[in-house]
């Protein structure tokens, strides 16, 4: 663990002091990265859109082509991704066009020194609720479930308070260099987390203990950003009770992507 510091504020950029965290403790926060109306506005829509959500998938009337997906991948259930914002009468840009109109592009350029890519796959809502803990998740490095190649940097934003009322995240600043490999155990579960987090989570606690963990109390528009291989879980506490609701967005460096992968909703900045 290191004492490096790791909160900086989105109003007096400190370039050099975000980069330098984040490669040493894998993990940063950025206070009020995120402003204005539109935050709010982006809120207020992602409660509809997940309201719509739930009454589709109640009532068994979400389009076939996105109940395959969900059928594919049940644990995407709680993320609307930008492709999908169409069906909820957003536009697939609303996140680019967040990301472009803040400070992130410059932070990103400075921490790559140079261009980079902005993963239009990877920009969603996310929505955790206390009444459903089943997708909570327990701690993971994220790049178990990307091209562990890659070392992904990625952004979490709430949209609205959360750590006190509603679940948020909680992080490891440990600055791991790679994944945990997989050991090949049989699966426990149907759902992905419970073959992968829990099993970790049982591994890594013993190297971790709680005192390590950095648990996140944010206002919206606060950000969190982690690579690959920084250790994070859902957030939660007894006493919370209301849905959080977030952005989640994941930048490359400059790769050159395999054909197939490029024409995926990659953006070149
Ligand atoms: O939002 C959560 O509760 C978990 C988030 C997470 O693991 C991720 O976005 O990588
Ligand atoms: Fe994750």
């Amino acid at each position: 663990m290191t004492s490096t510091k790791r909160i900086f504020s989105g109003q007096d950029l400190d370039l050099n002091g975000i980069s330098t965290a984040l490669e040493e403790t894998g993990c940063v926060r950025i206070n009020g990265l995120f402003k204005g109306p539109a935050l709010d506005q982006i809120y207020h829509w992602a409660k509809t859109a997940f309201a719509q959500l739930d009454q589709e998938i109640q009532s068994n009337s979400l389009p076939p082509d996105f109940k395959a997906y969900f059928d594919l991948v049940p644990h995407m259930i709680n993320h609307i991704p930008s492709g999908r914002f169409g069906h909820f009468q957003q536009s697939p840009w609303l996140i680019y066009q967040l990301f472009l109109s803040s400070a992130l592009p410059e932070i990103l350029k400075h921490i790559y020194q140079g261009s980079f890519l902005y993963s239009g796959l990877h920009s969603v809502v996310r929505r955790q609720t206390p009444s459903q803990p089943r997708w909570y998740t327990g701690f993971h490095q994220d790049g178990h479930f990307l091209n562990p190649d890659w070392k992904f940097l990625h952004c979490w934003s709430p949209l609205m308070a959360c750590g006190i009322d509603a679940p948020s995240l909680e992080l490891i600043p440990a600055g791991l260099k790679a994944i945990r490999p997989s050991l090949g155990k049989p699966d426990q579960g149907q759902h992905y987390y419970d073959n992968r987090d829990l099993d970790l989570e049982l591994e890594i606690l013993p190297f971790f203990p709680e005192q390590t963990f950095w648990p996140q109390i944010l206002s919206p528009g606060d950000a969190l950003f982690y690579d690959s291989y920084c250790l994070h879980r859902t957030y939660v506490t007894p006493t919370m009770t209301e849905p959080r609701y977030n952005l989640e967005m994941r930048f490359l460096p400059d790769l050159e992507l395999p054909p197939g992968i490029r024409d995926l909703g990659f953006i070149r900045v």
